[in-house]
């Protein structure tokens, strides 16, 4: 088990339309900002999904470059892209993401059911991203939106071998409509299903978000929290900003005496160079 915890802040995603949500971060200047303040309050890695000048979902490669670029110069966190995007991005699109070189990407490990959509996840098209991530040194987070894609990871790692970093870390995006429920006898038996010597963070959508942050935490688990993934803060209470919920998150994780780890700290824990 780790000592501290691994804060992960997911702070836009692809799914929310900021006309409906106007405090989402969508600009470049609202990024940084909303990083900078998370990572005053305890986030160590971001987990990045960008927008374009519609503020609509955006995989466009310079504004990727220029994301991970302005990141690095203006905080000290971990830069993780999606490679995710939204239910709507090609392939093609999503392996690009790979070339704007942040120092994570996610690497999500199947198909799964999204609410009314589809986010579809080939089995190609993982092998395409591991071994992207390999030949650049990129270090992965495999997303796991259901407990057979644990499986998918395990033949994974034994196909086409460690990651870059040589570390494996999961993230357990809980509660979506079509994937794992977010609570906690699920979120046990999803980590005694993890590759050995894994790591793992939880993220539970909307109102699983509460059960799976006590329940990673007591299971030696890392947290990732954000807007990407709960926009209200309590019933009927909107989310004021991402650092409200990474305070939050952090405030637990020392009540826990497993006190945020640092940027440096996390990328030690996953082999991120320094
Ligand atoms: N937006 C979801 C369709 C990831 O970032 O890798 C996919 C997602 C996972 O958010
Ligand atoms: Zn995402």
């Amino acid at each position: 088990m780790s000592l501290g915890t691994l804060i992960t802040v997911a702070p836009t995603g692809a799914e929310h339309a900021k006309a409906d949500v106007p405090q989402l971060p969508v600009t470049l200047e609202e990024l940084v900002k909303t990083a900078q303040s998370c990572e005053q309050v305890g986030a160590a890695m971001i987990h990045v999904h960008i927008r374009g000048e519609d503020t609509k979902p955006s995989l466009d490669l310079g504004l990727l470059k220029a994301t991970v670029e302005a990141l690095r110069s203006e905080t000290n966190l971990v830069v993780q892209l999606s490679t995710g995007g939204s239910v709507h991005d090609p392939e093609e699109n999503r392996l690009r993401v790979l070339e704007a070189m942040p120092d994570s990407a996610s690497c999500t490990m199947g198909t799964v059911n999204f609410g009314d959509d589809v986010f579809l996840n080939r089995w190609e098209f993982i092998v395409s991203l591991h071994k992207g991530m390999q030949e650049r040194g990129i270090v992965p987070e495999y997303e796991i939106f259901d407990i057979g894609q644990l499986a998918s990871l395990k033949r994974l790692l034994d196909q086409h071998g460690l990651p870059a970093g040589g570390h494996v870390h999961v993230d357990f995006v809980m509660g979506v409509p079509g994937g794992m429920p977010g609570d906690a006898a699920t979120l046990v038996a999803a980590v005694n299903a993890l590759p050995d010597g894994a790591t793992f963070s939880a993220t539970g959508i909307g109102r699983t978000t509460l059960p799976v942050m006590f329940t990673a935490l007591g299971a030696g688990g890392h947290l990732r929290v954000g807007m990407e993934d709960t926009v209200s803060y309590s019933r009927g209470v909107p989310v004021r900003d991402n650092a409200q919920l990474v305070a939050r998150a952090a405030g637990l994780s020392k009540i826990a005496q497993r006190p945020a780890l640092t940027p440096d700290e996390a990328r030690k824990l996953l082999g991120v160079h320094i």
